[in-house]
């Protein structure tokens, strides 16, 4: 990709490249306007993956560097986010920890035998794990090669508690009632699954960050199942314990909490530089709320099924309401959930073209 001039923006900010606005936002230094990626920006609504998908299993595609930098690199090409993401899921690390997980045309994942009892954790070993993991860091490694280095890349994983909730439930559910009574019923088993999850996460953040990526998100997308409480005790210690570790390692980490307006104050503790907000609360708010983060999100992704003059205009708010948090700091442009499968191209487009004129 090529270079773009220098210039100097309205407040006299550089224009800076796109890597250095993503890590400039996770710093708190100066912004020309924020960086902009969305969450899921690969995947089912663009015709490149519909066609890699016709030929190749979802697991293929997951375990082949090649393909997921292709994968990864089309909305790069189409659209010109200012970041890649690389292209995996979260369910890689239950798949490696020998749950069969099967992905069912539109009903989301299915693991055969759900994790039931204390006595299967100590199946569970780190580092052949890591080991059993490895493509993932070897997708970042192969897509940093394709998009050099002017260009921001994320890695990811799923949060403890959303990873354990689909463990448990077995399957995708809109309320992961199993998963969340037996946090109730087997409360030392739920914390020790939890506590061994962060520390595998901690490697494979990690082998992700020294394979190139600029920033790890966490996932915690059944987060805001969880009443403040039961957030407390159960879902953020872990994500505290990972925090911790990778900031050790100077490396940057974004957490996306789904639903989650009821927990703001307590994602101020995360310990992760950044919190992803949901499309349901308003930007301005949380930004009153949490004043020190870096904050990312949170256009609604249904907008992306509208049309491209509706997306233009509700963009140009979210983007007001990020210029008024001092000229842009510690503001991240994106989505408040994934994109739909149904987005419209045309609106995404439209998107890119908004946030790219702000300054
Ligand atoms: O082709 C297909 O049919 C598979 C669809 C698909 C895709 C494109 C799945 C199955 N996963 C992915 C890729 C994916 N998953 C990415 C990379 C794409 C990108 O951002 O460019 C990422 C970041 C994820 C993360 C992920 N997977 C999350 C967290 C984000 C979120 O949306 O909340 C979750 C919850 C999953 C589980 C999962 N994997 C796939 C599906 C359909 C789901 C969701 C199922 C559910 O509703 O519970």
């Amino acid at each position: 990709m090529t270079k773009r001039p220098g210039k100097l923006g309205t407040l006299g900010v550089m224009k800076l490249s796109p890597r250095l606005r993503l890590l400039h936002a996770l710093e708190g230094k100066p912004l020309d306007r924020p960086p902009l990626w969305l969450m899921r920006q690969a995947g089912r609504y663009l015709p490149g993956y519909q066609s890699i998908r016709a030929q190749h299993s979802f697991w293929e595609l997951c375990h082949s560097p090649q393909l997921c930098t292709q994968a990864a690199m089309e909305p790069m090409e189409r659209f010109g986010f200012d970041a890649a993401i690389v292209f995996s899921d979260i369910l890689v690390i239950p798949q490696a920890l020998g749950m069969q997980v099967h992905f069912d045309g539109h009903e989301g994942p299915k693991m055969a035998q759900p994790l039931r009892e204390a006595s299967q954790l100590q199946t569970w070993n780190a580092a052949k794990l890591l080991e059993a993991l490895s493509f993932v860091p070897e997708a970042v490694r192969h897509l940093r090669g394709a998009l050099g280095e002017e260009y921001g890349l994320l890695g990811f994983g799923g949060a403890p508690w959303t990873l354990l909730a689909y463990m448990l439930e077995g399957h995708a559910d809109k309320n992961f009632a199993v998963a969340r009574a037996m946090l109730h019923t087997q409360p030392e088993f739920a914390h020790r699954a939890m506590d061994m999850l962060a520390d595998i996460l901690i490697g494979y953040l990690e082998a992700q960050c020294a394979a190139g990526a600029d920033v790890v998100q966490l996932f915690d997308s059944w987060g805001g199942l969880l009443g403040a409480e039961d957030y407390a005790r159960f879902a953020l210690p872990p994500i505290q314990k990972i925090a911790k570790a990778l900031r050790a390692n100077n490396r940057r980490l974004l957490l996306f909490v789904r639903d989650g307006q009821h927990l703001l104050p307590l994602l101020a503790e995360c310990g992760c530089h950044g919190i992803s907000l949901d499309w349901r609360i308003p930007f301005h708010q949380a930004a009153t709320q949490l004043p020190q983060h870096c904050l990312q999100g949170n256009l609604d992704p249904a907008l992306l099924l509208s049309t491209p003059s509706v997306v233009r205009e509700e963009t140009r708010k979210l983007l007001a309401a990020m210029k008024a948090r001092n000229h842009y700091h510690r503001c991240i442009f994106n989505l408040g959930h994934g994109i739909f499968p149904q987005t419209k191209t045309e609106c995404v487009s439209a998107l890119c073209e908004e946030v790219a004129l702000a300054d």
